[in-house]
């Protein structure tokens, strides 16, 4: 049997996580999030392997999804403000066919309206919103159940 993969994928300035506006987005820096979901899918049954990259870049999101989607069991992606207007994106999801959960840290829908909508959710399997960044630990339990 092939070991499962799951792609992390972290859109614009998500890079940022841990260093600015806790109030929102937590002090969990993107390298703490990545540990942790590795360490969980290392603990899975079987075990699995975890790709994390995080683009400031709409295209470099575009190249990683074509590059690394095809082969991974799933994909956990958080767009950032991608996710409200980037056809592209979803474009390149629906191209590869494989399955994505969606995930933002705050809760979209009580934020400022431009945040409300997501062009991605439509093609996503789900969307796990505002808990937070177990968000990524809750997507990362799904697929290992879910996803062979
Ligand atoms: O809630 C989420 O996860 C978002 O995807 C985060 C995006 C925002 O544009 C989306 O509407 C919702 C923004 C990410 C910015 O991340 C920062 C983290 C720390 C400090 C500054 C920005």
């Amino acid at each position: 049997m092939t070991e499962r993969r799951f792609l992390v994928l972290n859109g614009p300035n998500l890079n940022l996580l841990g260093t600015r506006e806790p109030g929102i987005y937590g002090a969990a820096t993107l390298q703490d999030i990545v540990s942790g979901l590795e360490a969980q899918a290392a603990a899975a049954d079987p075990p699995a392997a975890i790709v994390a990259l995080q683009s400031n870049h709409e295209g470099e999101l575009v190249d990683a999804i074509q590059m690394h989607g095809p082969g991974s069991t799933a994909i956990i992606f958080n767009p950032g403000a991608l996710s409200h207007y980037s056809i592209a994106l979803r474009d390149a999801l629906t191209g590869i066919g494989t399955p994505t959960v969606e995930v933002h840290i705050s809760n979209i829908h009580a934020r400022e309206d431009f945040r409300h909508h997501s062009v991605i959710s439509a093609i996503a399997r789900g969307q796990v919103v505002g808990l937070g960044v177990d968000g990524y630990r809750l997507a990362l339990d799904f697929c290992l159940k879910n996803y062979e």
